[in-house]
């Protein structure tokens, strides 16, 4: 078991708004669940998000996955939010350089900026996608999640790539939240216990879909993977009963972090 400090502590320990808020939230909450809400339409997201709310730290969109995105989307969300208490993180990856990711962040259809408090990047462009979307983000209280590894087969994000992008985010603590991670308790580099280390690939039973995911269970994710806040999509918005599922996967992480104190 991966010996861990109360979220409570780690909120001290960092300097960037948005992992204080979910450090904070998740302890008040008691829930370090976070909804990978990729369902087919905005419409089904904002009723799902209604729904499951009162369960999650964090609603993780794809907003190009909604064909009927539109100018209230955010808002709407972020009513939501406000309404159950939970964090919005569109996961976008960006990808590109500093001042083609400045122009995607803040404008273009969706305004990510202006509606989703955390969003993700890919290191493979170097440090400058980070200065790029902290222009944009810092000012706006956000916080960025450095993809450090993936969950999917034969990934090219280990070994030196996976400590780079510990570097990258220890030279912007303001704006560099936390990691997309696998299995941090495993890093040999150091990093700040004030980042926040979130994975996707969790689900009840294990196992992988086909197109490459493969998943841990949430008990192994926070206990022996050694992350804080559980990703899980399918499992529960695919679930006969989404809410119900959802007060599983919920207890399931909740009781683990509370079990490697
Ligand atoms: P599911 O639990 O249905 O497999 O969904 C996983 C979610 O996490 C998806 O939204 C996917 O885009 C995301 N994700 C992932 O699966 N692996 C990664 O390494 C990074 C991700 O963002």
């Amino acid at each position: 078991v991966f010996k861990r400090d109360s979220y409570e502590h780690r909120a001290t320990l960092t300097e960037n708004k948005c992992a204080k808020d979910l450090w904070n939230l998740m302890a008040r909450k008691k829930t370090n669940l976070c909804v990978a809400a990729d369902v087919g339409t905005a419409k089904e997201l904002i009723v799902l998000a209604d729904k499951i709310g009162p369960e999650i730290c964090i609603l993780k969109t794809h907003c190009d996955l909604y064909p009927d995105f539109d100018d209230a989307f955010g808002a709407t969300l972020l009513e939501l939010a406000a309404k159950h208490d939970f964090m919005i993180f569109e996961d976008r990856k960006f990808a590109d350089i500093g001042n083609t990711v400045v122009g995607q962040y803040s404008s273009g259809v969706h305004k990510i900026a202006d509606w989703s408090h955390i969003t993700n990047a890919h290191i493979v462009p170097g440090a400058g996608i980070i200065d790029g979307l902290k222009q944009v983000g810092l000012p706006k209280g956000r916080g960025l999640l450095l993809l450090a590894e993936m969950s999917s087969a034969g990934t090219m994000a280990k070994g030196q790539y996976t400590e780079d992008a510990i570097a990258m985010a220890a030279k912007h603590p303001d704006f560099v939240m936390g990691f997309i991670s696998t299995r941090p308790s495993a890093w040999k580099g150091a990093w700040s216990r004030g980042l926040v280390q979130m994975t996707p690939g969790v689900q009840l039973g294990g196992g992988g879909d086909g197109l490459g995911q493969q998943y841990n269970t949430p008990d192994r994710v926070i206990k022996e993977c050694g992350s804080d806040v559980i990703i899980v999509g399918r499992g529960i918005y695919k679930a006969a009963d989404p809410v119900a599922s959802a007060a599983e996967y919920r207890k399931a992480g909740w009781d683990a972090y509370v079990s490697a104190l």
